[in-house]
């Protein structure tokens, strides 16, 4: 039996932080195994909001580089960018036109959440955003997309528009479908639980980016906001501060929530950040050493690699595609 297919990307913008990679990266290096993988460094999807040309060509390889030092096998998984495939923004055209209506993109949260009290100054592309994103993954068959809980709605859209799609013109499109972590979809601020670790955040405190130095990183723990009491119990609606910390060492300790609680037994929270602390920095230290060993030129040619490989797959559902509206 084929693998299933699956397909994730993250935008070439901002400072990659823990939450990035435990809610997505980190489940994508797990299921390349068990799948057809094709990761995606979304560069159009980047500049909906402005971005300085030289930073975006430099952090276009720097996502690619964290892909592979987060574990993405080159051999296993094609890693590409989003540029250089056409076909992403003729179908987005398409989808645009034939299925996407006003009305979906109204609803989507993220929009109203990035646009604010902006909205009638945003790019246009801005906007339609979803519609990009339903076309990256409709347009190479794919069965499967792990993504963290906030894209929840972008990946139901891309669905609800393959749907319509194939009732309108006839069964051509695969129907995608969301897998979200159980544990980790959501990692929430380190100064502020209730909210999401965030790389727009406005201060600092709130993630820990990849690139932060181990030794800032193990203090930004020791500084995270935890919960009145003393116990270390996972209790995300009592205790979101120390339930976040423990499902950070969860995740990168591969230790079970319970686990840890019974290593904490009796513990203060002081103990229970440094070990938290400690977890971060090894895997930081780890990470970085990775990441570091790996050269822009490499990279480059893996990017370039990677859309050859798949280019077919792209060609051949815009030609099934166009042929269906008529323009063929
Ligand atoms: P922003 O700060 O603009 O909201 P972001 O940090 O959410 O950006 P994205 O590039 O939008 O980053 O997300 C990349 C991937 O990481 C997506 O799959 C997203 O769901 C996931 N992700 C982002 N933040 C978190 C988080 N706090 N916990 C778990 N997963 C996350
Ligand atoms: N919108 C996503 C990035 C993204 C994506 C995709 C994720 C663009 N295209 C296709 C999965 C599949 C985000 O994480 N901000």
């Amino acid at each position: 039996m084929s693998k299933k297919k699956i397909f994730s990307g993250v935008q070439p913008s901002g400072n990659l932080h823990i939450g990035n990679y435990l809610g997505a990266i980190s489940q994508w290096v797990d299921m390349q195994d068990e799948f057809e993988s094709i990761f995606c460094v979304v560069d159009y999807h980047a500049i909906t909001v402005e971005q300085d040309p030289e930073e975006l060509k430099k952090k276009i390889i720097e996502i690619a580089k964290i892909y592979l030092a987060s574990g993405i096998d080159r051999e296993k998984s094609v890693i590409f960018q989003q540029s250089s495939i056409q076909e992403h923004t003729e179908f987005a055209w398409v989808l645009n036109c034939t299925t996407a209506r006003m009305s979906d993109l109204n609803k989507m949260t993220q929009f109203k959440d990035k646009s604010g009290d902006n909205q009638e100054n945003v790019s246009v592309g801005l906007f339609d955003y979803p519609v990009l994103m339903a076309a990256d993954i409709i347009l190479y068959d794919t069965e499967v997309v792990p993504v963290g809980d906030d894209q929840l709605q972008h990946v139901e859209l891309a669905r609800d528009l393959a749907r319509r799609f194939n009732s309108r013109f006839g069964d051509v499109l695969v129907i995608p479908e969301a897998r979200i972590r159980k544990e980790g979809a959501r990692i929430m601020g380190l100064d502020d639980p209730t909210k999401k670790m965030s790389k727009s955040a406005s201060s600092e405190a709130n993630f820990i980016a990849l690139t932060d130095d181990p030794a800032v990183a193990k203090k930004k723990i020791m500084k995270a906001t935890t919960d009145s009491g003393a116990e270390v119990k996972y209790d995300p609606e009592e205790k979101p501060g120390v339930s976040n910390l423990l499902v950070i060492e969860s995740l990168l300790t591969k230790t079970s929530i319970e686990d840890l609680e019974k290593k904490y037994e009796g513990k203060m929270y002081g103990d229970f950040k440094k070990g938290v602390a400690e977890a971060v920095e090894k895997f930081l230290i780890n990470f970085q050493e990775k990441y570091n060993a790996i050269t822009d030129e490499e990279v480059r040619k893996i990017l370039d690699d990677g859309a050859k490989k798949i280019k077919p797959i792209a060609e051949r559902v815009m030609g099934d595609v166009k042929k269906k509206i008529g323009v063929r």
